[in-house]
């Protein structure tokens, strides 16, 4: 069996998604997702001129080789733009794999461990009260889980990810739009004084059945992480996302001595050696990697059961950057993983997406219900795809009152 040709296409409703078709000779085909938020042409580029020819001639049931041939090959390894591209191939291989054996794949995985997986939605507003009135139509959803993230009064603007206006909510309001980048202010102080209460406020009106998540986005410095983390401890959050970055991982230790308050690490991570001190040395609990970033299933499978020797669960990344491709390998992933934790969730479940990429995964009541398609049980509709074209875009920068630009 042969891979006989591949075709790259960017573009999608209100996404630039990055798709990657791979033939066969024996006329079954695997799809792949390289969206690498904001530098999508990146990705494709890399697939177009090097990798999709080399691709040419070889057994796509050899996935593993393929994917060592592509890391080991490059010379210069990992990095988001390579393993974006290197993870599209090894998603497409897995899909082919999955078509032959006219399996879904959570069953070339082992099986399922459940039926359905938890995932959670965010719950975003301007102020205190549109932040409850948000959270409260997820939970008349049947959401069991919601990431809570909420306008800092005073703050010259809200803060990460938060609608400027109430009512402004959308599943993703960050404005990424145009190739300069948009600047958001941020101001510690003000964060730290507000945010322990506005997440005890939801707690209280939630009730403790509700799991509560809060995403930091890198913005505090390690000392002032730990002073956060024991703070919201009497709230019981679910888990407290990227409290600083992870390029310094010594600095979580510091979050781990002071704290029992759950930590989430892992969105911006590409390989196993990102994730491998944090997960061994047992400083996070859940492992935020997604198969796109993580170079596809074939590693990111890897680092899922290296996890579940540490006790730490799976959390991984579903930004609607991610398209119902990657996150149907997620979801396949989710319904396998013994030690799953939670799916982030906010593919733009829109029609123009669902007649893009058409599929059998059922998300109702805050639970995913994988498809039993065979292989990842999405389609790619090339007749939708012409409609689109690639958007620019960037993500914003964040400076600090004084000007000092700081972690976005
Ligand atoms: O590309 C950046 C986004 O994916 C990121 O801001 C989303 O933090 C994020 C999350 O938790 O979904
Ligand atoms: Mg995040």
């Amino acid at each position: 069996m042969k891979i006989t040709d591949a075709k790259v296409f960017v573009g999608g409703p209100g996404k630039n998604y990055v798709t990657l078709k791979i033939m066969t000779d024996q006329g079954v085909y695997g799809l792949g997702d390289a969206t690498l938020n904001n530098r999508e042409t990146l990705p494709a580029a890399y697939l177009r001129d090097y990798l999709i020819p080399n691709l040419i001639g070889k057994d796509p049931r050899n996935s593993e080789e393929i994917w060592q041939f592509f890391y080991r090959g490059a010379y210069f390894r990992g990095g988001p733009i390579a393993m974006a591209a290197y993870g599209a191939i090894d998603m497409a291989l897995w899909d082919i794999k999955g078509k032959l054996a006219n399996m879904p794949l959570y069953q070339l995985f082992g099986g399922k461990s459940r039926d359905g997986a938890m995932v959670y939605a965010h719950a975003t507003g301007a102020d205190l009260p549109d932040l409850m009135d948000s959270v409260a139509r997820y939970v008349e959803q049947g959401y069991k889980a919601v990431r809570v993230q909420c306008g800092v009064p005073g703050m010259p603007t809200k803060g990460y990810a938060i609608p400027e206006t109430k009512g402004g909510q959308g599943d993703f309001i960050t404005d990424f739009s145009g190739i300069i980048p948009k600047t958001e202010i941020w101001d510690t102080d003000r964060y730290m004084r507000f945010m322990p209460d506005a997440l005890a406020d939801v707690r209280d009106r939630f009730g403790p059945d509700i799991k509560i998540l809060h995403d930091v986005h890198h913005r505090l410095l390690p000392r002032e992480a730990a002073e956060f983390a024991k703070a919201v401890e009497p709230v019981g959050l679910y888990w407290l996302e990227d409290p600083t970055p992870a390029e310094d991982q010594n600095a979580l230790k510091l979050i781990r001595q002071h704290s029992t308050t759950p930590i989430a690490i892992g969105e911006v991570f590409n390989s196993i050696w990102d994730c491998n001190t944090l997960i061994e040395h047992e400083l996070i609990d859940f492992i935020r990697i997604a198969v796109t970033y993580g170079g596809g299933i074939t590693p990111v499978k890897r680092i899922v059961d290296l996890a579940g020797l540490h006790h730490v669960r799976t959390g991984f990344h579903g930004a609607p950057s991610h398209s119902p491709i990657s996150m149907a390998a997620q979801h396949h992933l989710n319904a396998w993983a013994p030690n799953f934790g939670i799916q982030e969730y906010l593919v733009l479940g829109t029609p123009d997406c669902d007649a893009l990429f058409p599929s059998e995964h059922v998300m109702e009541n805050g639970m995913v219900n994988v498809s039993d398609a065979p292989g990842l049980g999405v389609d790619f509709d090339e007749t939708e795809a012409a409609k689109y074209e690639y958007a620019e875009g960037s993500h914003p920068i964040v400076r600090l009152l004084d000007g000092t630009l700081w972690n976005y």
